[in-house]
């Protein structure tokens, strides 16, 4: 079933102006009152709507929060350190920002009586015992990253049954899309980059492994179901259901873009996931969703660089 569209309501988006959050506000603000808390460490103001009410501070900060969140409805809490290298090179740090500010959100969701959709991880899985990853699979993290995602997915569950707190947690499998960007962004954006520039592409090991690659434009729809479910204090995949193994990408990406880029192969990532697919059922069951965009085109209108809407054109319009 679908869930009906959020409209009317005053939004808080932490990490509103990253990649994720971003096309997140795109959605929500042609209908809502959205707020962004940012403090622009690696999120961009050029890329918020001017009707949007930014508050220029750090998650981590109390008051800051406290500020942002008075009055909201809902919180869509995407502010993170999503660098999984930055984590095992600073875990205290990364902590206090993943784990320690995600508290503070709740605890601040509790005095408002708001809803919280957490942006949880496939990385809380680590090396899965089983394809496809189902929400009761083991989570053994293999990061400081995975397990402050972990504690967060958790700690969200459990605010919904200790505080009767409304909160959704999303657990993305490798998301792509426009706007993404930086060091940290990804394979999609890196192959994407060298096909463009003609360089090589550089394949990490044999390109054998295997990724659930989700558009963004997917990953917002699955908030906007999120905002408004029933089926709260749970946790939920989001990814396609599909593998593609790293070495069809590269192909994949050369082609769309038409370059004659080589390929070239590297070492492999040392602690690397060999494979990795979502089993999105639950998602599809109790929130309604479905992924949309297949990898192809997907990857096809980054090429082009004919965005996808994440916008939907009326309210209830994205849950036709
Ligand atoms: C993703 C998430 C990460 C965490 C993790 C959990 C992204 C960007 N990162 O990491 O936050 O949730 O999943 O498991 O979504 N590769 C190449 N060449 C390159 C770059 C990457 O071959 O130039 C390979 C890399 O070795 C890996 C695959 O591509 O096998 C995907 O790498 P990634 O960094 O995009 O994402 P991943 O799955 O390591």
């Amino acid at each position: 079933m679908d869930s009906p569209a959020i409209r009317d309501r005053t939004v808080l988006v932490t990490g509103g102006a990253g990649f994720i959050g971003s096309h997140l506000v795109d959605a929500l603000t042609p209908y809502n009152d959205v707020r962004v808390l940012d403090d622009f460490s690696t999120g961009e103001r050029a890329r918020l709507p001017e009707d949007v009410t930014v508050i220029d501070g750090d998650v981590r900060d109390p008051i800051a929060l406290q500020r942002a969140a008075r009055g909201v409805d809902v919180i869509f809490h995407h502010a993170a350190i999503v660098s999984v290298t930055q984590s095992v090179d600073r875990p205290r740090q990364s902590n206090e920002t993943n784990l320690g500010a995600g508290l503070l959100v709740l605890e601040q969701a509790r005095q408002e009586d708001a809803r919280v959709v957490v942006a949880s991880s496939a990385a809380i899985y680590g090396h899965p015992d089983q394809l496809p990853v189902s929400e009761t699979a083991s989570a053994n993290p293999t990061s400081p990253y995975g397990v402050q995602k972990l504690a967060l997915d958790r700690y969200s569950q459990l605010y919904a049954e200790l505080y009767d707190l409304p909160t959704v947690s999303l657990r993305y499998f490798n998301v792509y899309g426009p706007r993404q960007r930086g060091p940290y962004s990804g394979v999609i954006a890196t192959f994407l980059e060298q096909a463009r520039a003609g360089e090589p592409i550089t394949i990490d090991g044999d390109g054998t492994q295997t990724r659930d690659f989700v558009h963004v434009s997917d990953v917002v729809r699955a908030n906007l179901q999120a905002a408004t479910t029933d089926a709260v204090g749970r946790a939920y995949n989001i990814g396609t259901g599909t593998r593609t193994s790293v070495g069809d990408l590269a192909d994949t990406i050369r082609d769309a873009v038409g370059s004659s880029s080589r390929i070239v192969h590297r070492e492999s990532r040392s602690g690397d996931i060999e494979h990795s697919v979502a089993d999105v059922s639950r998602a599809e069951r109790e929130l309604g969703f479905e992924a949309r965009v297949d990898l192809e085109s997907g990857i096809h209108s980054l090429a082009t660089e004919d965005e996808i809407a994440t916008v939907p054109t009326e309210p209830g319009a994205s849950d036709d």
